[in-house]
């Protein structure tokens, strides 16, 4: 792994320079063919991963930059064959280590923000870490992008879960922001600070709030993953409250591109729903996973339910719709090809739950995972 840590010398990349004052409401058009240098925080995380390696499809010689601390949602695994890539390097650091990132602005022209802690259930036990990352982390990063102008463009990637929960219809960009858990306020604030670096400082930013991921590279604690993996271990199914609880389920890959195509179309100073369309209860969701194997209801552990669940998220997705994206995988297709991830990388995910995952269990479902 040190291998691939740069010490962040030798770069001669040339930038486009953009009228500073034009950037306000302006249409950056980069093409992601066309892009040569890209920093992704939290490139080792779930959504991250999957975003450099549809990137390093799309464009097989952009300089990529994963800036990761690796903290325990983090595996090296999910990028592996990256590492005789000479385009890309991995730099472990802190997001609220603003010295470590000068180190690396003045080499890209696009920032992709992924990096955040982001399990809700983990920001019920310990919130304070989520307010300090996805706060003061975000914060961090649009400082530099006051001082490094060479950057052309700032993506943050926010959550649906901004604007809590919606019992009928669906939110716009525009719906006001309601959030009820210390991971979705944390994402609220840091959402909400990205708006304001654009405003105040006309910096080029833009926002995309995506609904519920799944696919391959999910880490274990996360609800499709651990039920998954729990059937195949033949565990019980903790299931919160009654199982009503319904949310939009995007395949990852289709909420990369529809993040590509934002880089490539959006607008600075907007925010972009992304949404699925593909709502269901999470009794469907297990109900299609106990089918694919064939295993009945008995497993099912209904426990106490999550504090502060939000009942439903639902996007009205029309405004990236106009920018020419839509979903491609539905729920039937994403989930077989997920449940088949998982079948056939058993070692990736077995190491994870026997790590730090086994104590959060026992924390969080007072119960031994062992
Ligand atoms: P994840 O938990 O799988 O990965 C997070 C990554 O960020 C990890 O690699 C971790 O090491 C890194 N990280 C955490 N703190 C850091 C710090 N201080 N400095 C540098 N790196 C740090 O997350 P994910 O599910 O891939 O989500 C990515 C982003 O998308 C997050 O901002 C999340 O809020 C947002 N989002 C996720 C979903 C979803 O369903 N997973 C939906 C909507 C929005
Ligand atoms: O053990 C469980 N039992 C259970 O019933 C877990 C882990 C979850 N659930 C339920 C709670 C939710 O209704 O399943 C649903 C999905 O839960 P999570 O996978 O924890 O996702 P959610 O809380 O909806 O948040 C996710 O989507 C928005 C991501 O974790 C966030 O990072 C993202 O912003």
């Amino acid at each position: 792994m040190s291998a691939l840590v740069e010490n962040a010398v030798g770069f001669s990349g040339q930038f486009l320079s953009i009228d500073y004052e034009q950037r306000k409401n302006y249409h950056i058009f980069m093409k992601i063919e066309e892009l040569k240098s890209v920093l992704i925080t939290g490139g080792y995380g779930f959504i991250g991963s999957n975003f450099i390696r549809l990137l390093r499809e799309k464009n097989p010689s952009v300089k990529i930059y994963n800036f990761d601390k690796l903290t325990y949602a983090a595996n090296i695994e999910n990028l592996k064959d990256f590492e005789n890539d000479s385009n890309y390097t991995f730099i472990r650091g802190d997001i609220k280590d603003g010295s470590m990132l000068d180190i690396i602005f003045p080499k890209v022209e696009l920032v992709v923000h992924f990096a955040a802690e982001t399990h809700v259930d983990r920001s019920i036990h310990n919130p304070g870490e989520f307010v300090l990352t996805d706060v003061y982390g975000t914060f961090s990063l649009l400082e530099k992008m006051k001082q490094h102008k060479n950057v052309k463009l700032f993506i943050h990637i926010s959550t649906d879960e901004v604007y809590g929960s919606i019992k009928k219809g669906s939110f716009t960009e525009d719906s006001p922001m309601n959030p009820s858990s210390p991971y979705s306020a944390s994402k609220t604030g840091a959402d909400r600070l990205a708006y304001s670096y654009f405003k105040t400082y006309e910096l080029p930013i833009i926002i995309v709030r995506p609904s519920n991921n799944y696919g391959p590279y999910q880490h274990v604690e996360k609800f499709i993953p651990l039920f998954i993996t729990n059937v195949i271990e033949e565990r019980s199914l903790p299931l919160y409250g009654t199982g009503e609880n319904i949310r939009d389920w995007l395949f990852v890959e289709d909420n990369c591109k529809a993040i590509m195509t934002v880089i490539e179309k959006g607008k600075t100073g907007e925010a972009y729903n992304i949404g699925a369309s593909q709502e269901k209860k999470n009794i469907e969701v297990v109900d299609m996973i106990l089918n694919y194997f064939n295993k009945s209801r008995d497993i099912l552990d209904f426990v106490d339910d999550r504090r502060a669940h939000d009942f439903r998220y639902s996007l009205n997705w029309d405004k990236i719709g106009k920018l020419g994206w839509k979903p491609e995988v539905n729920f039937d297709e994403g989930l077989k090809r997920t449940i088949e991830w998982y079948i056939n990388n058993r070692n990736w995910w077995e190491k994870v739950k026997k790590g730090e995952f086994s104590n959060f269990y026992q924390k969080n479902y007072k119960k031994e995972l062992q």
